[in-house]
């Protein structure tokens, strides 16, 4: 797959028409491993799907969508070995999944339970970043490091369209650049960041532009296209591992949901293109894919959904059944020496929530 230059806006696809017209296959990659592949994109969509009726019911805190983005997610990690970092912003909250890491680990922390919050050495998955691009210098420095440790482990970094006017964006990519750190940065570009529009976020034509000014190489992928993402990533990820430094990938998508459980994107966001973005999300192509090459079946199909509901009906079930944690340690591990003030608000917190 060639590097483009700056101006060449085009989208890397392998993933044909619906008739198949276009369809490619990509070097390495077995029956087994599209499998795979779907298995993980089932799981996240399923994990999505659930989650806000989970929060419907009450049974989690606020939450963001990424229905529409599995391919971006599941194209990446499935890029990498597992040794690799991963360094998720809240539309990546379930990636772990694709790692091995339990369902309720992840309710967990959109219930605001302290079992939540992972060791990220366990899954090589970083906490979840709230902060919009925070996470670019922390990846960029665990990738720097590594490399600095004669690791050949490479970190991914996933933001959005909005991330990159952030300043910690900047920092961490013209970092990264300099020092040549084994970094992919792979910035979801779903064209809304809440409801600010892409064309009030840059001037830039196309956010894959921005790498030629850091002195990296950009791409820019289809991000419905989950084999054009895993190629794109992958081969940014063997340029990593040779200690050529970091690559910009920018997979262009459309959000399809709301930001999240608080939002009416009714008041502004283009009805059309929603209905456009749902007819051909991502999911439904790769499965057109695997039909065509006869290695899906409606049975199949049926199966990893009953696997993955089965996966989300237990999570919620153990999230649930854990003891609450206790109320103090959202006040414990902030001051070496707490005001006073703050034992009075922790007496009142026990005293509201009935002595929990
Ligand atoms: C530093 C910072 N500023 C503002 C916010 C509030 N905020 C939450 S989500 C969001 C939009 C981010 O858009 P984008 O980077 O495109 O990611 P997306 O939500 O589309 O995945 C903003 C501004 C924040 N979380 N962090
Ligand atoms: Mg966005």
């Amino acid at each position: 797959m060639p590097v483009l230059p700056s101006s060449d806006h085009s989208l890397l696809r392998v993933i044909g028409d619906a008739d198949g017209a276009g369809d490619r296959t990509v070097d390495g990659l077995t029956g087994d491993d599209l499998l795979a592949i779907h298995r993980s994109l089932v799981l996240l969509r399923t994990y999505d799907e659930r989650s806000v009726v989970y929060h419907r019911q009450g049974r989690i805190g606020t939450y963001a969508m990424f229905w529409g983005h599995e391919a971006i997610q599941a194209g990446a990690v499935h890029a990498l070995r597992e040794r690799d970092w991963i360094f998720p912003s809240y539309r990546e909250s379930a990636i772990g999944l694709l790692r091995g890491m339990p369902a309720a680990t992840v309710l967990q922390w959109w219930r605001g339970h302290p079992s939540g919050w992972w060791n990220p050495q366990r899954w090589r998955v970083a906490s979840i970043c709230v902060p919009i691009a925070t996470h670019v210098p922390h990846a960029a420095g665990a990738a720097w490091g590594a490399a600095l440790r004669g690791e050949d482990t490479v970190a991914l970094a996933v933001f959005g369209d909005g991330a990159t006017s952030e300043g910690a964006f900047h920092e961490g990519a013209n970092f990264a650049a300099v020092m040549q750190a084994p970094l992919v940065l792979l910035c979801n570009n779903n064209q809304w960041a809440l409801s600010t529009p892409l064309s009030a976020q840059t001037a830039a034509t196309a956010l894959v532009d921005k790498a030629v000014g850091y002195g990296m190489p950009g791409v820019r992928v289809d991000g419905t296209d989950v084999l054009a993402v895993l190629e794109a990533v992958g081969d940014a990820v063997a340029r990593a591992r040779r200690g050529e430094g970091p690559t910009f990938v920018e997979a262009v998508s459309y959000r399809a949901a709301p930001h999240g459980t608080a939002d009416h994107p009714e008041a502004y966001i283009d009805p059309a293109r929603v209905e456009e973005a749902r007819r051909d999300e991502c999911l439904g192509r790769f499965e057109g894919y695997l039909r065509r090459a006869g290695l899906l079946t409606d049975d199949r199909a049926e199966s990893t959904r009953a696997e993955a509901l089965e996966l989300l009906r237990e999570g919620i079930g153990a999230a649930e059944a854990e003891e609450p944690g206790d109320v103090s340690l959202v006040f414990d591990t902030a001051y070496a020496e707490p005001p006073p003030a703050l034992a009075r608000d922790l007496d009142e917190l026990r005293r509201v929530r009935g002595g929990a």
